[in-house]
C-alpha cells in the first residue's frame, strides 16, 4: 500500500519512515509535486494536523497522513505548543526557538514538559487521529547533536539521554510520534 505522508520535515519523514512495516510505501510531498508551504493557521495541534491531510486530499485527491507536534511546557502555561516552530518569531529555526525556550525559563524551577504529536489519517473518505505524548523535563543546556528541533533540550522521563543524544530507533520506541504511529499501524494491521 502507498499513503503520502504530508510533510516537509525530513527528519520527520525518516523517523515514520524507518517505524513502518515494509508493506507500506510511504510517498514524500516532493514525490507528488507539492512543494507548498502548507498553512498551520489553526489554533490546535489537532486542528493543523487535519489542515495538512485536508490540503493534499483537496490538491492532490490522495489518501493521506500527517503529523502536527509541540512542545508542551507546564510552567508556561503549555507554550510554546501550537506555536512550536514559530516560538522565536519571524524566521525562527530551531536554535533560535531553543534559546527563546531557555531565556524563557532561566529562573523557573518547575522543568516539565512534554512532546504532543497527533497525527491525522485521510483514507478511505474517512478522517482519523492518533495521539502520541512523551512526558519529560527541559535542561538548562543543551545536549547532542542527533535528532532536530528541540531534541537537544529534552529529557525524557526515566531516561538519563536527551533525544538528541539517543538513537533513532530508541527515540522512536518511547517518543511521542512513535506512540502516536504505533496506533495508527494498529488502525491497519
Ligand atoms: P511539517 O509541518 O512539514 O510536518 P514542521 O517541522 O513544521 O514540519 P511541526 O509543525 O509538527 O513540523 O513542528 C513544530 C515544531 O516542533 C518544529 O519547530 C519542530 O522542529 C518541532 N518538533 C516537531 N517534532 C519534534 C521532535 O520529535 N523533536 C523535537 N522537536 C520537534
Amino acid at each position: 500500500m502507498k499513503l503520502v505522508f504530508a510533510t516537509h520535515n525530513l527528519n520527520k519523514f525518516k523517523e515514520v519512515q524507518s517505524l513502518l512495516p515494509s508493506n507500506i510505501e510511504l510517498v514524500s510531498l516532493s514525490d507528488i509535486g507539492c512543494y507548498d508551504d502548507i498553512p498551520e493557521t489553526a489554533d490546535t495541534i489537532q486542528g493543523n494536523a487535519l489542515l495538512k491531510v485536508a490540503y493534499v486530499k483537496e490538491k492532490y485527491g490522495l489518501d493521506c497522513f500527517a503529523d502536527d507536534t509541540g512542545l508542551e511546557v507546564r510552567s508556561l502555561n503549555n507554550a510554546p505548543g501550537v506555536y512550536s516552530a514559530r516560538y522565536s518569531g519571524p524566521g525562527a529555526n530551531a536554535q533560535s526557538n531553543i534559546h527563546k525556550l531557555l531565556d524563557n525559563m532561566s529562573d523557573i524551577k518547575d522543568r516539565a514538559a512534554r512532546f504532543k504529536t497527533v497525527i491525522a489519517l485521510d483514507y478511505n473518505g474517512k478522517q482519523l487521529l492518533f495521539e502520541g505524548i512523551c512526558p519529560g523535563t527541559i535542561l538548562s543546556q543543551q545536549r547532542g547533536t542527533k535528532g532536530f528541533g528541540y531534541d537537544p533540550i529534552f529529557l525524557p522521563n526515566g531516561k538519563n539521554q536527551t533525544f538528541a543524544e539517543m538513537s533513532l530507533q530508541e527515540k522512536s520506541t518511547i517518543g511521542h510520534r512513535g506512540k502516536a504511529m504505533q496506533k495508527l499501524m494498529a488502525h491497519f494491521s
